[in-house]
């Protein structure tokens, strides 16, 4: 009988959801990560990652997202942390831009509850912000933010209580499938298992490989402003989360001044990240990068950018039509993968965490995941 029902490879985000479901099941799971707990050398910090309902990026993922909230919810009792904070959000542009179209679009067909507003009804609702006349919203009242390094450590407390082994700064250094199962390698040892989940965020390039699916690794920075007159306007009672679109399809997104008494907003690029990889990406952030995100910062809000505070590194792991690859590997049945968010992955980490405990026990899951088949990019060569 092998050592563990599972073993899961990587426990940011993804992986620490996995490891917190299947030891919920009453499964003998194994973690293993590569760095420390809640660790900011991956996808899984910063302090804070929007959720939000109506999404532009296909209405597909809309009854995940139904389920994510409710399993956020639930962590937060179960685990008595603070992961998610709801705002409201903003998703600004011009009437047809993707931002505010598809989100419009993604609300109609599901219902969701939503609010379209003309720019004076936004620099109303919130003085912080000043759309241009031609530009609109939709504003979602149950959009917010959660917490991604509290989230991980809620998951991982979990994980832990319910009988999980953690493992941590032990990578992987290879895997096999077997007749029963899997058997992993580390520099500390081998273990055996029923079920291997890799959840490998931007080392899926090099763990994955033989997936096949072009996941480009993106160098993204985090950019905190204290703002002209300061946080107050800006604190999550009267700032809601946002995503702005400017003419040229560029889009923006940030928060309210949620982290700490003088952390300041956090706004930034969504994509336009440089090509990287995690042993090489440049985690300095320079001078010419805080110039170009404080001039667009000022073009949508008044007292922005204000004093320059911090900045942060971190990755995207994006596929070329920015949807997820969540499937069972498509050459292993003993294997379940899990990668390529494509910058908007970590909203979805109660739910992935959920499917990957579904794929891993029973090959296959009620939620809707076709539209993550890896298959979709090429064939799979077998390891
Ligand atoms: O995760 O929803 C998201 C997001 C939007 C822009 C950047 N991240």
């Amino acid at each position: 009988m092998p050592g563990y029902d599972v073993i899961v490879v990587g426990l940011g985000g993804m992986g620490s959801a996995a490891a917190c479901h299947l030891a919920a099941r009453g499964l003998r799971v194994l973690g293993l990560e590569r760095f420390g707990p809640a660790h900011d050398r991956g996808s899984s910090h910063g302090g804070s990652r929007i959720i939000r309902q109506s999404y532009f990026e296909s209405p597909d993922y809309v009854p995940l997202l139904l389920r994510a909230y409710d399993l956020f919810d639930k962590l937060a009792r179960d685990s008595g942390r603070d992961v998610i904070t709801l705002t409201g959000g903003v998703m600004a542009g011009l009437p047809d831009s993707r931002t505010v179209a598809g989100s419009r679009h993604s609300a109609e067909l599901w219902g969701l509850e939503h609010e379209l507003l003309d720019a004076a009804q936004v620099r109303r609702r919130f003085p912080t912000m000043r759309p241009r006349p031609e530009e609109v919203a939709l504003y979602e009242a149950k959009a917010g933010f959660v917490r991604p390094e509290e989230t991980v450590r809620a998951h991982l407390q979990l994980a832990g209580a319910g009988g999980a082994d953690l493992h941590f700064d032990e990578p992987m250094t290879g895997w096999r499938a077997t007749i029963g199962g899997v058997v992993v390698t580390t520099a500390a040892g081998r273990y055996t298992a029923g079920h291997l989940v890799i959840a490998p965020g931007a080392w899926a390039p090099g763990l994955l490989a033989e997936l096949a699916v072009p996941i480009r690794v993106e160098r993204q920075v985090q950019y905190w402003f204290q703002p002209r007159g300061g946080v107050d306007p800006y604190r999550p009672a009267r700032h809601p989360i946002y995503i702005w679109e400017d003419a040229a399809g560029s889009q923006v997104y940030g928060f309210p001044a949620a982290d700490g008494p003088d952390g300041g907003a956090k706004i930034a690029f969504f994509r336009r990240g440089v090509d990287t990889t995690p042993q090489t990406i440049d985690r300095t952030v320079h001078g010419r990068e805080v110039e170009a995100m404080a001039t667009r910062a000022a073009t949508h809000f008044p007292t922005l950018p204000g004093t320059f505070l911090r900045a942060r590194t971190c990755m995207y792991s994006t596929t070329p039509d920015e949807h997820f690859v969540i499937a069972r590997h498509p050459g292993h049945d003993a294997v379940s993968v899990a990668c390529g968010f494509s910058g908007h992955g970590f909203k979805f980490v109660t739910v992935v965490g959920e499917i990957l405990a579904d794929l891993a026990t029973t090959g296959t899951t009620g939620y809707p995941i076709g539209l993550f088949d890896p298959r979709r990019f090429s064939t799979v060569t077998p390891r």
